[in-house]
């Protein structure tokens, strides 16, 4: 391909803020967008985690900067936000990541529960994204993304906050867009169909028998790929997402789900 095609997918001198990528699709993120040229920093709860990550990272010979931080603390937020500016700059990509879930059916739920998976999956987008805005709108660009979910779109039981959550996300990422694209900053999300990470083991482990778990042989047949995704398959949507190559994509949400969304499913 022509170099000045390519060059619009450079992240060369930016600053990139994924959080909660100690491991998991974060880290898989964050290393894509290394690979395009960007300055790696990224937020994790615990010291364990961050021991583990930076020897992750540098096994792959990228100097990420690891911080610990909740992302549903708005002081410890804007605290490392201050401390990514003074390491690195201002920073110019955020990738709001960290998230969880909880899967109990609804009328067992308490609601503490329940807004705990609200407060990270989506206050915490809220806070991120709130503290990074005022760097981009002073360097006149900015790019938000938000890792959204097939439960942006569908329910299914036992994940009544989780959907709540990633159904509000979408919406925060269409607001994010109203409010701030005249300022130059482009919102979007990702929404991952089901991915192998340490979220989705429980839904993968195999049964006493040996045999594979049925939601694991259900994912399968409804996905048109017939296959899990695996972190790697969402590092193409960062990079695009992060670069000017998306510099008119705004307030989208991009599934990655191979096919899930387009499928009905087969008869029984
Ligand atoms: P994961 O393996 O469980 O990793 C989640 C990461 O978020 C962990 O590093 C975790 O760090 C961090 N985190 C959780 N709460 C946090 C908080 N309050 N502050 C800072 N970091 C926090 O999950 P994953 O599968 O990689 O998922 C990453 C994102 O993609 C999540 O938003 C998830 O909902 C979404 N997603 C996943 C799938 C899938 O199939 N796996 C599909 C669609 C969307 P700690 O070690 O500190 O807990
Ligand atoms: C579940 C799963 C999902 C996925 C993912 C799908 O229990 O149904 O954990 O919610 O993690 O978000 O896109």
């Amino acid at each position: 391909m022509n170099h000045d095609m390519m060059k619009m997918f450079s992240l060369e001198g930016k600053v990139a803020l994924v959080t909660g990528a100690a491991y998991g699709i974060g880290f898989a993120i964050a290393e894509a967008l290394a690979g395009a040229g960007a300055k790696i920093a990224f937020n994790c709860r615990s010291q364990k985690n961050m021991d583990q990550a930076l020897a992750g990272y540098a096994a792959k010979g990228i100097d990420a900067k690891g911080y610990i931080a909740d992302v549903t603390d708005e002081a410890q937020v804007t605290e490392l936000v201050r401390k990514i500016e003074a390491d690195l700059g201002a920073i110019d990509i955020l990738v709001n990541n960290a998230g969880i879930i909880k899967r109990i059916p609804m009328t067992e739920m308490r609601a503490e529960e329940f807004r705990q998976v609200v407060d990270i999956d989506l206050v915490g987008p809220f806070i991120c994204a709130k503290a990074v805005i005022p760097g981009m709108i002073a360097k006149g660009h900015g790019k938000i993304i938000n890792i959204c979910s097939m439960m942006s779109e569908l329910g299914r039981e036992t994940v009544s906050a989780y959907a709540a959550a990633k159904g509000g996300l979408k919406m925060l990422t269409r607001n994010i867009c109203s409010e701030y694209g005249e300022a130059n900053i482009q919102c979007n999300g990702i929404g991952p169909g089901y991915i192998a990470t340490p979220q989705t083991a429980p839904l993968r482990e195999r049964q006493p028998d040996g045999s594979r778990h049925p939601f694991d042989q259900f994912i399968v047949s409804k996905t048109p790929a017939a296959r899990w995704g695996t972190p790697e398959d969402l590092m193409g949507s960062a990079i695009f997402l992060a670069s000017d190559a998306s510099n008119f994509v705004n307030g989208h949400i991009l599934y990655v789900d191979g096919g899930i969304l387009a499928y009905i499913g087969k008869q029984p």
